[in-house]
């Protein structure tokens, strides 16, 4: 078993690693381009620099930040996969549980980030395609490269004013009748803090194509719930999961088994947190509180502060990502934003609660069985 109290993986066991922040700064949309709105951030990617810079009447602006890494608004997605996402996936392979998160206003890339367009369908990867896509790629090119004895599971869900839609769950109609009625979804702990979904439809799967074809079932559902609710997209939180376990015959005849998870997760609008904790009393009325929203601000506001009560359990969300934040798991944010002056306050926003989060500590951790 790992680590006796002097062996070199007890070092290795109580290192720190901070959270990983990347600045991502989405291109000027064709309206912004049309509307000539002046341009207030620029990037520096060899300084790893964002700069906010505004003049209004006598009101200025003027501000630098730092990331572990800035991607401007030429970035392709391959590179920003090969950069900054294939190392993580890489540790998963390895046995430790990743995260990555995109935080950021609504229409600034998260979801076209994580998840990509897709223009030519089948074969090959579009060049648009994002980070879930791509993980899956290069999951399923490693194994096959090692000819690994593998099982691979993979779970997406929604999270929608508290409450929890499987977008991996079969259609009502095609289900059995003895299983038609939903099946419940709650949050479980493990016993040793861990918290798991469960009543999630997992499902293995073995091919690159078996996966597109939930992926598709997942958008689908995903836009299904969204007509019947308009703006729903921009407050949810969506969080897709994969679980690759992968036997490994030591010396001797022991056999291990190493298991690594991914978890990819869009938030919902960062704008939404402002708004309803503006005016917080008729945004609850209406529903409209984002509960999982606000209390990561004040997970990420009590880590950083170094807190006594940290309240992971106020919210679904962070009680799900309990140990992105803080625990074991090995962490990134995105923090996406656009170039224009109309956006100016919620990037700046954004930039300072990306700018925060870097001093969030973490202590990963391989798994092993
Ligand atoms: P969010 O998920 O943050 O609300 P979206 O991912 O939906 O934002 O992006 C809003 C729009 O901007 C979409 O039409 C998307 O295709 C486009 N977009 C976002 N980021 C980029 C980018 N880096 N390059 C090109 N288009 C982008
Ligand atoms: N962003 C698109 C889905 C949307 O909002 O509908 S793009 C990627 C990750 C998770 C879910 C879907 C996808 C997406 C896709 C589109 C259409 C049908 C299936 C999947 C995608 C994009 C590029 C490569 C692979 C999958």
């Amino acid at each position: 078993s790992r680590g006796s109290e002097w062996g070199p993986y007890r070092q290795d066991k109580d290192k720190e690693t901070n959270v990983q922040v990347l600045l991502r700064c989405r291109p000027f949309s064709e309206d912004e381009l049309r509307s000539n709105v002046p341009r207030v951030v620029t990037c520096s990617e060899n300084k790893r620099e964002v700069t906010v810079m505004h003049t209004l009447g006598n009101k200025q602006v003027d501000r630098v930040f730092t990331f572990d890494k800035v991607f401007g608004p030429k970035a392709q997605q391959r590179s920003i996969y090969e950069q900054a996402i294939a190392p993580i996936v890489n540790e998963v392979l390895d046995g430790f549980n990743c995260t990555v998160f995109a935080y950021g206003q609504t229409g600034t890339g998260k979801t076209y980030t994580m998840e990509g367009g897709m223009r030519n369908k089948g074969g090959d990867l579009p060049a648009e395609a994002g980070v879930i896509p791509r993980a899956v790629r290069q999951i399923f090119d490693i194994l096959e490269a090692q000819n690994a004895d593998y099982n691979m599971k993979v779970t997406f869900l929604e999270l929608y004013n508290e409450e929890i839609t499987d977008l991996l769950s079969p259609d009502e109609n095609s289900r059995p009748t003895e299983e038609k009625q939903k099946k419940p979804i709650t949050l479980m702990e493990d016993g040793k803090g861990c918290v798991f979904v469960r009543g999630l439809e997992e499902e293995s799967v073995y091919s690159v194509n078996e996966i597109y074809t939930l992926l598709e079932r997942g958008a689908s559902k995903r836009r299904t719930a969204e007509t019947l609710l308009n703006k729903r997209s921009s407050r949810s939180h969506s969080v897709f999961t994969i679980t690759v376990y992968v036997k490994e015959t030591v010396i001797g005849d022991e056999e291990l088994i190493k298991c690594g998870k991914l978890n990819l997760v869009d938030l919902a609008g960062s704008e939404n947190i402002m708004r309803s904790g503006a005016r917080e009393g008729r945004a609850r009325e209406a529903g409209e509180i984002n509960k999982s929203l606000l209390t990561l601000g004040r997970v990420i506001n009590a880590l950083v502060e170094h807190s006594a009560h940290v309240p992971y359990r106020d919210s679904k969300l962070t009680r799900i990502l309990r140990d992105s934040l803080g625990g074991k798991t090995k962490t990134c944010i995105i923090a996406t934003i656009s170039p224009s002056a109309y956006c100016m306050d919620e990037t700046l926003s954004t930039l300072d609660y990306a700018s925060r989060a870097k001093s969030i500590k973490n202590k990963p951790e391989a798994n092993q069985k």
